[in-house]
């Protein structure tokens, strides 16, 4: 084992961290159960950021094969209620098929994998951080994760980038799908962390739904709104804005398909409405906010003409949104990626803040900003430090009162975290094709489906000399690009935690043993680190342990978890933070600022003036329509889960292009026929279905087939990596395409 670690940064890092430690010897390795519980077990849901409560009953053994594990809906689940939908009634027959068992190996990419033993990655592992740290210093290592991690694995593979090995290259999928809310929140009221809770989709009596399909991608919220809604039709008044008609504008009373990309000038115009009906709590925003004037000065601007011919809506719909606005007692506002995929999505997220805190409806039960999570933890990784310019309790690298927090918890000298925001995924794409990464370590995320610019990705990922995936299932697409696979343990298996949308952590406890060989994301990282000799900062045995290190390091943040644990969990159940040490179960805080006080330097929460900038590639002659890319509700993702249950196949088997009719007669395209959508950086075949349902100028595909599947359509080799500014998330519902027919 090499002696020394030449190149860690030498000014920053004193003492003996200079030096990498001889390996120590390691705790058990993994947390999943070796007895299988006869009950049912209490858990959340993996898929979306609803959080639903999951009861999973055992396998009955009746001669033939054992069944799966079967879900229903927790009825003790606050969140939830007992409700589920169709993925995550499914989940048990998804977790069995096409697991990947034991770590395989091979040194070039044209060769096989071939299996390999833990030993044989870890020193695989071990020697590629050494040369790496060598060669290029700890700006050549880089860690993707993503918002399907349990927090303990989020906060463990942190501690080991950020903390021992010096590089702040830890970015997570969150960056594809959350970081404009947090941004945006960050901006507008001082701190990440929804305002809301769930409880107000109960009270509300206008619901503004912008940029989400929710109908599909958090069913079990929206059925809470359709249960409301059936009841007495005027209880509630939903307004979808989407360019294209859903399963979510069918329940509206007002839909607006707005030209994509054109959210903020529809937000200002509607400021404009509320401004001019009088509809401003003047004492709130006098003792609460700053910024007025200038915002003011901005809505002024974008008269209902201005409005309408950007947004492409009519002036009369625009007044009767404003009409709902101001006649509600309570106005919540959802939103998801058609606000946050945007490359001015920052801004975006703070023209919804900016409307709730003017007029009043903000901080009180039906009332607020409520982005919605995509993922199941997506929360929990922001709460962890799980992206490249975070540190855990919503702390920032940037600032060091912060760093030395960090620094001191985890029993490191001072300056042993860089000062400089570590690399966006994009940037670890542009970093591979200058040659300076030296690791890629992939986790819990499918980039090769995902990420913008597939054959750019692709073309990076195969210039960079070693690439690590950690997965769940065998045969992904990031696979091809890697050299060393390391089998995860994946939820059910392994004891963790997850956050959900509405600030609500649950326990997922460990009821299935792990097929093969895996191990959890968190027992991988903390094995590295100990080898690379930490020891002393990767000493746990077990998930709980992890957790207790991490929430102890919340005390007096937003965040503030220092009185959960595991055990905590496991006895009351679910619980809402802030939940600060001391706090009886049942306590935590449902809604946030209720005071009107926020953690500004001011104490008052900034209204953002920023106006509309369009999309970063707007339609021209040669590419005329406007590509956007979304979801079913049948499929998760690049479907390596969903994609093994043949029920979620059946209403879309096929990935299926959105044309309006206007465009198809232009184009030459048939309903049912075949098409090739092309964009500036490359082209892709779908079947066409003619449909008035998508606004002219505009098509839709979503984003599940990746090249693995059958029917192939990877979406995302059309869509360009430009992103917001703020938030760095790229737009990836929006790229310019043209047409043609394929014979
Ligand atoms: N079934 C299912 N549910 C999921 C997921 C899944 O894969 N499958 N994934 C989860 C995750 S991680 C996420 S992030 C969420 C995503 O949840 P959503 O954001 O609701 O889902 P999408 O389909 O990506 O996009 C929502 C809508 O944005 C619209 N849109 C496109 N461009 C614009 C625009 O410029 N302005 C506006 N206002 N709307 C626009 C699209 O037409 C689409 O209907 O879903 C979560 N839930
Ligand atoms: N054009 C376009 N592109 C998009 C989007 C869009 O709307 N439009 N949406 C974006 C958004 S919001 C998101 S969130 C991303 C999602 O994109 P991805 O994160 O790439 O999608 P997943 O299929 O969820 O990938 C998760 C992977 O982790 C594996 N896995 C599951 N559990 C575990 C575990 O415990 N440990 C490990 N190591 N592996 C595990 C799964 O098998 C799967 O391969 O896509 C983004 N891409
Ligand atoms: S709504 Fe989301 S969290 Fe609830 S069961 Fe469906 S996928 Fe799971
Ligand atoms: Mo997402």
């Amino acid at each position: 084992m090499a002696a020394g670690l030449p190149f860690r940064n030498l000014q920053r890092v004193p003492g003996p961290f200079l030096t990498l430690r001889t390996p120590q010897a390691s705790p058990a390795p993994t947390t999943t159960p070796t007895a299988i519980p006869t009950a049912a077990v209490r858990s959340q849901c993996p898929y979306c950021g609803v959080g639903c409560g999951l009861e999973m009953k055992p396998p009955v053994e009746n001669g033939a094969l054992p069944s799966p594990w079967t879900a229903r809906g927790d009825r003790h689940h606050p969140s939830s209620q007992g409700q589920v939908c169709v993925k995550g009634a499914t989940v048990g027959e998804t977790l069995e098929g096409n697991r990947l068992t034991t770590p395989q190996f091979r040194e070039h990419r044209d060769r096989p994998f071939a299996p390999i033993s833990w030993e044989r990655a870890f020193e695989l592992l071990e020697a590629q951080v050494r040369r790496t740290l060598a060669e290029r210093g700890p700006g050549g290592l880089a860690i993707y994760g993503s918002g399907q991690f349990h927090t303990e694995d989020y906060y463990v593979a942190n501690k080991l980038l950020k903390g021992a090995l010096g590089s702040n290259n830890f970015d997570a999928n969150s960056r594809l799908c959350m970081s404009s809310a947090v941004s945006g929140y960050v901006r507008s009221l001082g701190s990440d962390g929804p305002p809301c809770c769930y409880d107000d989709l109960d009270v509300a009596d206008t619901v503004l739904l912008i940029g989400t399909n929710t109908a599909e991608c958090h069913p079990v919220l929206f059925q809470r709104l359709l249960k409301r809604k059936r009841k007495v039709k005027e209880a509630l008044r939903l307004v979808v804005v989407d360019p294209r008609a859903t399963a979510t504008s069918d329940a509206a009373d007002l839909h607006l398909a707005i030209r994509p990309g054109s959210d903020l000038a529809l937000l200002h115009g509607l400021g404009h409405l509320l401004l001019a009906k009088g509809v401003v709590d003047r004492p709130y925003v006098e003792r609460s906010t700053e910024g007025f004037e200038a915002l003011s000065d901005l809505w002024a601007s974008w008269t209902p003409e201005a409005t309408a011919a950007c947004c492409g809506v009519a002036i009369d719909d625009l007044q009767r949104l404003a009409d709902l606005w101001a006649g509600a007692g309570g106005v919540l506002s959802l939103w998801s990626m058609g606000v946050n995929q945007s490359v001015e999505g920052s801004a975006t997220v703070s023209g919804i803040v900016n409307l709730h805190l003017v007029s009043g409806q903000f901080g009180r039960p039906g009332a607020g900003p409520f982005s919605l999570t995509g993922q199941p933890n997506a929360m929990g990784g922001r709460e962890a430090g799980g992206l490249a310019k975070l540190l855990p309790g919503y702390r920032s690298v940037t600032e060091a009162p912060h760093r030395a927090e960090v620094e001191a918890h985890w029993g490191l000298p001072a300056g042993s975290i860089a000062p400089e925001s570590g690399l966006t995924v994009w940037g670890q794409v542009e970093a591979m094709e200058r040659g300076d990464l030296g690791l890629w370590w992939v986790a819990a995320t499918n980039p090769l489906v995902s990420l913008p610019w597939l054959d750019r990705v692709r073309a990076a990922a195969l210039s960079c000399p070693f690439v690590v995936l950690s997965e769940a299932y065998a045969g992904t697409e990031t696979a091809e690009v890697a050299h060393l696979l390391l089998p995860a343990a994946q939820w059910s298996e392994k004891a963790g935690v997850m956050t959900n949308s509405e600030r609500r952590v649950t326990l997922c406890p460990a009821f299935r043993p792990a097929p093969g060989e895996a191990r959890p994301d968190w027992a991988i990282f903390a094995e590295l680190g100990r080898r690379l000799g930490f020891a002393a900062q990767f000493p746990w045995h077990s998930a709980a342990e992890v957790y207790d290190e991490f929430v102890a390091l919340t005390a007096g943040r937003v965040c503030d978890m220092s009185g959960l644990s595991h055990s905590l969990l496991a006895a009351h159940g679910p619980q809402q933070w802030p939940f600060p040490a001391g706090t009886d179960p049942g306590d935590g805080a449902p809604r946030l600022y209720g005071d009107g006080r926020f953690p500004t330097p001011s104490g008052r929460a900034r209204l953002i003036a920023e106006g509309p900038a369009g999309l970063a590639e707007p339609p021209d002659e040669a590419f005329p329509l406007v590509l956007t890319v979304g979801r079913y509700l049948e499929q998760w993702h690049t479907m390596t889960r969903t994609g093994q249950v043949p029920r979620l196949l059946e209403r879309h088997a096929e990935p299926v292009l959105e044309v309006h009719p206007s465009d198809a007669a232009r184009f030459g395209l048939l309903d049912g026929a075949l098409a090739e959508v092309r964009s500036r950086r490359g082209a892709v075949t779908a079947r066409v279905a003619v449909t008035e349902r998508i606004r002219a100028g505009t098509v839709f595909l979503p984003m599940h087939w990746g090249r693995s599947q059958e029917n192939a359509c990877e979406a995302n080799r059309l869509m360009h990596e430009l992103a917001c500014p703020i938030s760095h998330q790229p737009e990836l519902k929006a790229a310019a395409v043209t047409l043609a027919p394929v014979a």
